[in-house]
């Protein structure tokens, strides 16, 4: 039985439209995906009323007989997935994983040099805008504007003149695959530490179809919600001498009580991410994603860095004519949901801004493959070129629905 239609209609009434808008629209929201039922069961499980504190064996509260075994769980196979050293699984999200990082081994002031947003680079990587720029001395490095690729003689020089405490590596909107061995030796030559943010590419890096960070770094942390298919919420990996700092930097560093119920979800995802059908939807992933490019780089579209190495495919509409918040807001009303995006160089204002980010993570796991997505981007085109024209938006519409129908989001795992 369902309790919450009869608590709170107006609620479960959003719920349903909730669901009815993801089955009938194209998502490409490249930090979104379709999770597993058993997900979404395990979130809004009873684990929700746990109060922890601390670490398993060693709590603030009773009653942790069971919340202990599910976070040994989440601990022992994310170890095991990602190979890694040491894990934690408490953080909130991916910023307040990146924070914990921080705060384990750096003090207020200290250098760090990362990725400059408009180039790719995340807010919590010292954005203006995030309370990290204001406890850590953030400077950063681009992308080389011919080549749109990171610069890693440029990061290299920065690095050396900045005498960084630390290096982070990793993106929100960079299409392609980052050196990290490169960088941890830059990181070394300065004697900094390297910590890598995969957030966006962790399933992908789970089930092996691209290069881990894991290996070459002091620190990775990533959230389980992207291309991982997983709940909320973020883990940090790192080395074994590091983890006691970051246990303590996360609880009661920069949490008090986390969420059983989401560690539970990565627990969960770590176990279904080594599964058969996890590593086929990643590697459908990265195959949409590159026939995504293709396709719009023959339409004449700019695409950045020219094509893409993981599930990201970033679009500069600028020769195009068009802003990211127009070709976003007519493709929403078509039924094809994305994000405007900032890219290099970008010179429109930030409402604006001349990009759209596109993601291949939850079209893969709704099995869609090479001719959806040629009908996809072909719908794309004919909708942000005719804007003003509600008849073609409306059969652009028609047919995402056709597509939508043809391919139902199926949460089975
Ligand atoms: N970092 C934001 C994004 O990539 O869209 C949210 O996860």
């Amino acid at each position: 039985m369902l309790y919450l239609p009869h608590d709170d209609p107006d609620l479960a009434g959003l719920v349903k439209n909730e669901e009815d808008r993801l089955e009938t629209t194209i998502n490409l929201i490249a930090a979104e995906n379709h999770s597993p039922q058993s997900i979404l069961e395990v979130m809004g499980s009873v684990f929700n009323t746990k109060t922890i504190e601390g670490y398993p064996g060693k709590r603030f509260h009773s009653g942790c007989a069971h919340v202990d075994k599910v976070e040994n769980l989440a601990i022992t196979r994310g170890k095991s997935l990602f190979e890694a050293e040491y894990i934690n699984v408490q953080p909130h999200s991916g910023t307040s994983a990146n924070l914990a990082v921080y705060f384990s081994v750096l003090n207020v002031g200290d250098r760090i040099l990362s990725m400059s947003l408009p180039h790719g680079g995340h807010l919590s990587h010292g954005h203006k805008a995030s309370i990290t720029s204001k406890c850590f001395d953030f400077s950063h490095y681009k992308v080389n504007s011919e080549t749109e690729l990171i610069d890693y003689d440029r990061v290299r020089e920065i690095a050396h003149f900045i005498k960084p405490r630390m290096i982070v590596a990793g993106a929100s909107s960079y299409p392609r695959l980052i050196d990290y061995e490169k960088i941890s030796q830059i990181a070394r030559e300065v004697s900094a530490v390297f910590m890598a943010d995969m957030a966006h590419l962790a399933g992908l890096v789970a089930a092996k179809v691209i290069p881990s960070p894991v290996p070459h770094c002091d620190f990775v942390t990533f959230t389980c919600y992207k291309t991982m298919m997983g709940g909320r919420g973020g883990v940090i990996l790192c080395k074994e001498i590091f983890g006691k700092k970051v246990d303590q930097a996360v609880f009661p560093g920069c949490q008090g009580t986390t969420a059983v119920n989401l560690i539970a979800a990565k627990a969960l995802i770590f176990k279904l991410a080594m599964e058969e059908k996890f590593v086929s939807i990643q590697k459908k992933t990265i195959q949409n994603a590159r026939i995504m490019a293709s396709i719009l780089m023959e339409k004449g579209y700019h695409i950045i860095s020219g094509g893409t190495d993981n599930h990201q495919v970033l679009i500069d509409l600028t020769s195009k004519g068009i802003s990211g918040k127009s070709a976003e807001n007519c493709l929403e009303s078509a039924g094809i949901v994305l994000n405007r995006n900032v890219v290099p160089q970008d010179e429109k204002n930030p409402g604006r801004v001349s990009g759209i980010r596109l993601g291949s993570g939850a079209v893969s796991a709704r099995g869609m493959g090479e001719s959806q997505i040629r009908e996809i981007v072909e719908l794309m085109d004919m909708a942000m070129m005719n804007q003003a024209s509600q008849e073609v938006i409306k059969k652009v519409k028609s047919s995402v629905l056709k597509l939508c129908k043809a391919f139902p989001i199926n949460r089975s795992a």
